[in-house]
């Protein structure tokens, strides 16, 4: 061996040594910071982001951008984990490995222990059906709620513009905004919301609008009712039904969705209108916020409500202790009223909503602030304080909006399972449910980058889905739709 070539082996042993020096350095680093790392993304990512980004939408751009870094620092992140946990052993990697059958390959934002395991992070599923999907319409607005109100054309509202539309899911053609539309305020969060039809529509014509309105002292959750004039060009003799008071000087949080039940009744959801301490009106029962309501189609409150003996409380309220609910359906199996309230970050539920029932918002949740705090104390168990555990949560947010259940067989191995809108991150939710437990998640349109804002499925079986960049899909089964161009 020359001169040379030793001290190059002695050059090259050193290197190996120092980097050895240096791996084993960065192991331990890693170990020790993990937790503290995690908490710093959190807040880094909450304090700026948080409101405007996943949910409180000031404005579209700000909106967009904030999603944007979002998920770029999530990805970050969760590869930072993927990494650490390769580095740190046995107990770590169990972790990621049942991280990695659930649907969810975010890591969490929260440190809180479900109640039960199937409470959270579900094992992944996936449709073996090849699915048709098909944009039907663009260029609309924010289309916050859809109904069908005759076969393959549906009632479409338009949050910012207040607009109420008739949309043809065969020719994708969308009607002139329908006339006497009540008036809403728009900001942020605020507009025209759901839109449902009631039970006897064929002969009473009468559509159901919720919307923001501006009353004294600030905004509140309305519902309206007016019936659909025979040419489709107006809603006639509209009127106001209920409101959800008290009224507050702020534009979020409205809740908005309504629902028929079998006895012809409304179900309201409303939202506690996000602020510290407004919010902490979601456990008061002399106050419509944070609320299941319960009403007739004129407004008055439902004999059979939970607190009609009660003088000291509301008597349309139903069910109370709920942050922002965005999504409400009758599960079709049991008849249980299903709802999804938007978590502050993470935390997202699925409730199954009895009367009379307190779902804890905001004195417990499994998520926390945006600001990386805590909320409350930062207690997650529901059920140990006194409050109902929701039946499934999410960490972190699948930002969730309008949903419905699949009550079809065009597509039978989806019959009774839920699909939910994504806002942000953006993609539809299926849920597969089995005794009220959730057994399975899939993850569907992940790729289209869209904020799905509510979800119909027709008589006929599809599954549609109205977005906030003005696009309304049609997934049905591959060759449902296009039967007789195929063939
Ligand atoms: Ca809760």
């Amino acid at each position: 061996m020359s001169k040379v070539s030793w001290s190059r082996w002695m050059f090259f042993m050193m290197l190996i040594f120092v980097l050895a020096l240096a791996a084993c350095g960065d192991g331990d680093t890693a170990e020790e910071e993990s937790p503290e790392e995690s908490d710093t993304a959190t807040e880094e990512e909450s304090t700026d982001e948080s409101e405007d980004a996943t949910e409180e939408e000031s404005t579209e751009e700000s909106t967009e951008e904030s999603e944007d870094a979002t998920e770029e620092e999530s990805t970050e992140e969760s590869e930072d984990a993927t990494e650490e946990s390769d580095d740190e052993g046995a107990e770590e990697s169990t972790d990621a490995d049942e991280e990695s059958e659930s649907a969810e390959s975010e890591p969490r934002v929260t440190d809180f222990e479900p109640a039960f395991p199937e409470q959270t992070r579900a094992p992944e599923v996936e449709t073996e059906a090849e699915l048709d999907v098909e944009v039907v319409v663009e260029g609309l607005g924010v289309s916050w709620g859809m109904e069908e109100f005759d076969t393959d054309r549906i009632l479409v509202t338009q949050r910012d513009s207040a607009e109420l539309l008739i949309v043809d899911l065969e020719d994708g053609s969308v009607s002139d905004p329908i006339e006497g539309t009540p008036e809403v305020n728009n900001e942020d969060q605020g507009g025209l919301l759901d839109v449902t039809i009631a039970p006897d529509f064929d002969e009473s014509r009468l559509v159901f609008l919720t919307f923001s309105e501006d009353i004294e002292g600030g905004t509140v959750t309305s519902v309206g009712k007016g019936a659909l004039s025979e040419d489709e060009a107006s809603l006639e003799d509209f009127e106001v039904i209920f409101q959800a008071t008290p009224a507050y000087d702020g534009t979020l949080h409205y809740g908005g969705r309504i629902i028929f039940d079998e006895e012809d009744n409304l179900f309201l959801t409303t939202g506690e209108r996000s602020d510290d301490p407004i919010r902490e009106r979601a456990q008061d029962l002399d106050a419509y916020l944070g609320k299941v309501i319960h009403i007739t189609q004129d407004g008055e409150p439902v004999d059979s409500n939970p607190f009609i003996e009660d003088e000291d409380a509301l008597d349309g309220i139903y069910s109370y202790g709920h942050r922002n609910i965005q999504g409400v359906d009758f599960h079709p199996g049991t008849g249980d009223l299903w709802i999804v309230e938007f978590g502050p970050q993470a935390g997202d539920e699925l409730n199954i909503i009895e009367p009379g029932n307190n779902y804890g918002w905001p004195t417990v949740s499994y998520g926390i602030e945006y600001t990386g705090e805590l909320v409350n104390e930062g207690i997650s168990e529901h059920e140990e304080q006194g409050f109902v555990e929701p039946r499934y949560y999410w960490d972190p947010t699948s930002a969730p909006s309008g949903m419905s259940f699949y009550d079809n067989d065009a597509i039978p191995e989806w019959e009774n399972d839920l699909f939910i809108g994504g806002l942000a991150p953006n993609y539809i939710v299926r849920v597969v449910i089995e005794d009220d437990t959730i057994v399975g998640e899939e993850r569907l349109l992940t790729e289209e980058g869209e904020r799905f804002r509510d979800i119909l499925v027709t008589e006929d079986g599809a599954l549609i889905a109205a977005t906030d960049g003005g696009l309304i899909y049609q997934i049905t089964a591959e060759g449902e739709g296009t039967e007789e161009d195929d063939e």
